[in-house]
């Protein structure tokens, strides 16, 4: 398929609740959107999901606007690309920067899914047509705030809750989750708060039967996540260390996790996602797909991918209600009693509101 144009969109949305986590607080989502036109008329969609600032990995807005429109718009406007697949190829010269590649890459899988007449879920070798989802709540400033909130979400239906946690928010405070909440699916996600020094705070987690701990030690971190791994029960998944396919295998090899959080935008994109999850689904390491508080676009993403077979576990894939006052799709992302079901209509399968895009677009540029 030959892609004619490509329009980036710069956003600003705010959520309709601050969303804390060790690293900061946000409320107003600075990202991109990448819109890719074919010959025929169709367009593709992708979100970059990144923040303002680069406080959960090195990339941040406008590095990503920048990377897109120096180096990889240029690389596929006017160009004919035969399947999504090869783009990794053809981005591979330009180190990291997997967000920005991301949010294009993402944008030409939506396109060739749509010329192919089916979903990107199926174009991507999804099985599932239902997918299990989780939320994730940020820290709170009292218990009594967070017990309430968690009490909303399981009567949502939520499949499992996920708590930020950060040293002083972690051991007192989920021993009162468990008090009033004995028995949910619970886990805690740290986004790298802690070191091997803070053994015994991780240890002392073990008593909670937690799903799981996400990303405790330093981002990137294998080795010491091995360590840990040998010392604690709970299950280690790993969301800030895998950025590909190689960090997986090795992560796998060294032992450093026995669950990953697999992200789209962190990994470079679906393909390098597909090659993630062949390779945990062979080594038997389940996975989930974690969320960067997307736009209803970037979320129809993450549900297509955890339609593969190997996401066995609940995602942070919640509701658009969850995050924001009107989505930019239509219809919403709604989740039924913490069951999502997959959209079998032709790519992401959500229609793009065009009017509430540019309600909240503050920048925006046309590369033809
Ligand atoms: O660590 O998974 C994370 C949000 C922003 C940045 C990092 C993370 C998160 C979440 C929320 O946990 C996921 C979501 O609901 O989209
Ligand atoms: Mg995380």
């Amino acid at each position: 398929m030959k892609i004619k144009e490509v329009i980036m969109y710069k956003m600003k949305m705010r959520m309709k609740n601050p969303f804390t986590t060790s690293f900061g607080t946000e409320q107003d989502r600075e990202f991109l959107l990448v819109e890719v036109r074919s010959e025929d008329g169709l367009s593709g969609w992708g979100e970059g999901v990144t923040s303002e600032r680069p406080l959960y990995s090195e990339e941040f807005t406008l590095q990503s606007w920048y990377m897109l429109e120096e180096f990889l718009i240029p690389l596929v406007v006017g160009q004919k690309i035969d399947h999504p697949d090869n783009l990794q190829e053809l981005f591979k010269p330009y180190k990291r920067n997997h967000m920005a590649k991301s949010a294009l890459e993402g944008a030409v899988w939506d396109l060739y899914a749509k010329q192919n007449g089916e979903s990107l879920a199926k174009s991507l070798g999804g099985t599932k047509s239902r997918i299990e989802v989780g939320i994730s709540l940020g820290i709170e400033n009292s218990y009594e705030k967070l017990m309430e909130s968690i009490q909303a979400k399981v009567d949502e239906g939520y499949k499992r809750i996920k708590l930020k946690i950060k040293p002083g928010k972690d051991v007192e405070m989920i021993r009162e989750v468990r008090k009033h909440f004995p028995d949910i699916p619970l886990m805690v996600d740290a986004n790298s708060a802690y070191t091997l020094d803070d053994i015994d705070v991780l240890k002392a987690l073990d008593e909670f039967d937690l799903m799981m701990i996400e990303q405790p030690l330093m981002a990137g971190d294998l080795i010491d996540h091995a360590k840990l791994q040998k010392q604690i029960s709970t299950p280690v998944c790993l969301d800030e260390s895998i950025h590909s396919h190689e960090d997986a295998r090795q992560a796998i090899e060294l032992g450093s996790c026995k669950i990953i959080n697999l992200k789209i935008g962190r990994v470079g994109g679906l393909t390098e996602s597909k090659r993630i999850h062949n390779l945990c689904e062979q080594a038997g390491i389940p996975l989930w797909c974690g969320g960067m508080l997307e736009s209803g676009i970037g979320r129809a993403h993450n549900i297509a991918i955890a339609s593969l077979a190997n996401f066995t576990l609940p995602g942070d894939t919640a509701s658009s209600s969850r995050y924001w006052n009107k989505d930019i799709i239509q219809p919403e992302v709604i989740a039924e009693n913490g069951i999502l079901t997959v959209n079998d209509h032709p790519g992401i399968g959500y229609g793009v509101d065009r009017n509430e895009v540019a309600k909240h677009t503050v920048k925006k540029k046309i590369f033809d």
